[in-house]
């Protein structure tokens, strides 16, 4: 799943921007024809979640009709195939050409295109339709209209409105970029980056997939100048090459170079198809209780995140990603995780210039392991799909570090709250569970660490099945709740007996829920205070132990989740910067902790 581009053998035509609108509550447009136009339409800025668009489509979780019936394909095109792709639609898309369906997808997140060549009316306009359905479903990936959720009460986990079992809120529309682009007929499919070191030589192997049966090809590495190149030559639409950069200069945090990898495609003297990708040479393994980045230990500060902002919704804001990532930086972040699902191709894009370090996470939030085998097959199912998908997309990041299976899966406490006759066997299928998908992590990419992200109070052998040890913990907040110093004790207590595990840990959530502008002395829960006061506890007392070698706290800016008891105005309020980018007191606290002291 190559990101498309623009150069002298390729082509594209972004089609973000205004579209015709319709929402289909009977789920009655395939059959009277909406996908060739829509009747009494509204207008809908594409990307972007409808429900922050129009208030009366707020709480509309169902389907809905996209349309452009204006979209001429450049007759320069032809002879090319030409690709429909869209960067992520929630959670199922069906794509319609000319009156004609072209592909479908299941799962919010993640790209797909199909090849609508012979669909296409070459000198006149064509109509493309993408049709959008977002029920929550208790089977889908994440979850929502948990049967038994009502034992969570006005919980967001579950049984709040919409009753998503995740605590954000359930957005639906086409979120990012639609985009038409054309490719050679024989053309360059897939690109596999592996980077390693070896003393000051950087070592970039590429593997190139094509359709079709050009014999050769060339790969260069571009810096300041070229500085490898190597002849590939096919097999089964198949090369392989290994380049040596001297003297390389290596990605980091502090120095992000890139290098431009240009691949090519070559009939003779013939230029038949060019892609090229920024990388970025270097390394990430485990080793002990530290994460060594090429060679180095690193410690990672940062947060949690989500994609959410006024009037966008989870569309793509790319103003908004420049504008966080200057924030991030103003507090001295060096990393963040993708909660709770896989962030924006543009935005894995500027974390590799950026030289942020990213762990990578699937939808998998909140997952549960009640229902047949059949529900936990399907689901499982699920999972290792939009798993594949991710590793395929983001497989070339440098910036990516890990890659994380499952945020909270629920077990413990929380399982029994949902379902209070746990069935014996209930910590055995989900480790059988998550074990497949870390083992399939390791599977599709040899060359990162895989995690899954536990609960408080999960089951420890679940945690043990990760490279890389990520927990969130709400001590002071949800337990010992406005009591930050018994808070601490119970931290020092858990931190004391994960120290067996021998493997690095990061404290991947933990917080506070804070009005902006509300304060008191001492520091009450929802106040800033507050929310300063326990996030310094936590920083306080992971220093101490030397297998702690990253703090993410829960989260970077305050966002719109699910109606709750416990989410005021639909808000959660955990962020150190509101919704609207606004420093908290917590938020120089981070900034003068980890611009000087480092930790
Ligand atoms: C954790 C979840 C996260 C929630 C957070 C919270 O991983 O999605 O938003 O707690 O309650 O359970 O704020």
């Amino acid at each position: 799943m190559l990101y498309p581009q623009q150069n002298d053998r390729r082509n594209l035509l972004n089609l973000s921007g205004f579209w015709d609108f319709k929402l289909d509550p009977d789920e009655i447009g395939a059959s009277d024809g909406w996908s060739m136009g829509l009747d009494a339409p509204r207008t809908i800025a594409v990307p972007g979640s409808w429900n922050e668009q129009f208030e009366d489509a707020y709480h509309y979780l169902g389907m809905a009709w996209y349309l452009r019936d204006d979209v001429y394909v450049p007759s320069a095109w032809q002879g090319q195939r030409v690709m429909l792709r869209v960067g992520s639609v929630n959670y199922y898309a069906q794509l319609w050409a000319n009156g004609q369906i072209v592909g479908e997808h299941v799962g919010g997140h993640l790209p797909f295109a199909f090849d609508i060549t012979d669909h296409i009316k070459w000198g006149e306009a064509n109509t493309i339709a993408v049709q959008v359905e977002n029920h929550l479903q208790p089977n889908r990936i994440p979850a929502g209209n948990l049967p038994s959720a009502g034992g969570l009460g006005g919980s967001p986990l579950g049984g709040g409105y919409p009753s998503a079992t995740f605590d954000f809120y359930p957005f639906a529309g086409i979120h990012r970029p639609v985009i038409l682009y054309s490719v050679p007929q024989a053309h360059i499919e897939d690109v596999t980056v592996v980077t390693e070191i070896e003393g000051t030589t950087g070592i970039v192997s590429v593997t190139a997939q094509q359709v079709g049966d050009i014999a050769r090809g060339t790969i260069s590495l571009v810096g300041d100048s070229v500085v490898a190149t190597a002849e590939l030559s096919f097999a089964d639409g198949m090369a392989q090459a290994r380049l040596q950069v001297p003297n390389a200069n290596l990605w980091s945090m502090d120095s992000p170079y890139l290098y431009d990898l240009v691949i090519t495609l070559q009939d003779g003297g013939l230029v038949v198809d060019r892609y090229s990708l920024e990388i970025g040479i270097r390394t990430i393994a485990v080793r002990g209780t530290q994460l060594l980045l090429n060679g180095e230990p690193v410690y990672l500060k940062g947060f949690g995140r989500h994609e959410d902002f006024y009037a966008s919704g989870r569309g793509l804001n790319q103003p908004l990603i420049v504008k966080d990532y200057s924030l991030m930086k103003w507090v001295g972040a060096n990393s963040y995780r993708t909660s709770h699902y896989p962030y924006s191709e543009e935005e894995m894009r500027m974390a590799d210039r950026e030289g942020m370090l990213i762990i990578d996470e699937i939808p998998a939030v909140s997952l549960n392991f009640f229902g047949s085998e059949n529900d936990v097959a399907t689901r499982l199912a699920m999972c290792k799909q939009q798993l594949e998908e991710l590793v395929v997309r983001d497989k070339n990041h440098p910036s990516v570090i890990m890659w994380s299976v499952a945020n909270e899966p629920f077990g413990g406490m929380i399982a029994r709250m949902i379902n209070p006759n746990i069935p014996e066997n209930y910590n055995e299928t989900g480790h059988n569970f998550l074990g497949q998908l870390i083992d399939l992590a390791h599977h599709l990419d040899a060359t990162r660490p895989a995690t899954l992200v536990g609960i408080m109070g999960g089951p420890a052998e679940w945690l043990d099945l990760a490279d890389v040890i990520l927990i969130n913990r709400y001590y002071g907040w949800y337990m010992q709740t406005g009591r930050i110093h018994e808070g601490e004790k119970g931290l020092e207590q858990e931190l004391d007996s994960l120290a067996e595990f021998n493997k690095p840990l990061i404290m991947s959530e933990f917080g506070a829920d804070a009005m902006a502008g509300m304060h008191s002395i001492p520091a009450q829960v929802f106040t800033e205070d507050y929310q300063r006061d326990l996030i310094k506890m936590y920083l306080d007392v992971t220093a101490k132990h030397d297998f702690v070698i990253g703090m993410h706290i829960w989260n970077f800016a305050d966002f719109q989740a699910t109606q709750s008891i416990s989410r005021v105005g639909g808000m959660n309020l955990k962020g150190v910067f509101t919704r609207a980018r606004q420093p908290k007191m917590a938020a120089y606290l981070l900034r003068e902790r980890w611009n000087s002291q480092g930790q």
